[in-house]
């Protein structure tokens, strides 16, 4: 079982002004920033992070979202990192999601869900390495 996770605010919540409440939310639910940075992912940049969706419907509506303004991406640490920041964020779809989550409370739609959780400890590494060096990974 691997301590990390990866996580963004997405375009919707950076737009909405809720980034600074869903940080304070995430280190109150006892996660540590162990990397961040705030940056804008390009088309071909947001098509290679959610290159597993391709062949979904919504591949291209998720592209354009994603590279819609700027995100906030992180690595986060605590025990367990990957299923509880699950629990944390909710069910994709907001309207599903459980009361006191993230995304119940801030996301718009299933598409527009205002944050990004990584869905194994695998794919927490690759996400993480997608944005961050090892230099920039607190240690
Ligand atoms: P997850 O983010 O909860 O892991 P995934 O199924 O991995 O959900 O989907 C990745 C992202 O694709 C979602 O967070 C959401 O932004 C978008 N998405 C998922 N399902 C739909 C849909 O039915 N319509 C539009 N966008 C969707
Ligand atoms: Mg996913």
């Amino acid at each position: 079982m691997s301590n990390r996770t990866f996580t963004m605010i997405k375009p919707d919540a950076f737009g909405n002004g809720h980034s600074g409440a869903i940080l304070d939310r995430i280190i109150k639910s006892g996660f540590k920033i162990v990397a961040l940075k705030l940056t804008v992912l390009t088309e071909e940049k947001a098509g290679e992070f959610y290159a597993i969706h391709k062949e979904r419907p919504f591949f291209g509506e998720l592209v354009e979202f994603m590279s819609s303004g700027p995100i906030i991406a992180a690595i986060l640490e605590k025990e367990n990192a990957v299923e509880n920041f699950r629990k944390l964020i909710g069910a994709t779809d907001p309207a599903k999601a459980e009361a006191g989550t993230i995304r119940k409370d801030f996301a718009e739609d299933v598409g527009r869900n205002a944050v990004h959780g990584s869905d194994s400890d695998a794919n927490a590494i690759i996400e993480g390495s997608f944005f961050f060096s090892s230099l920039e990974q607190f240690q």
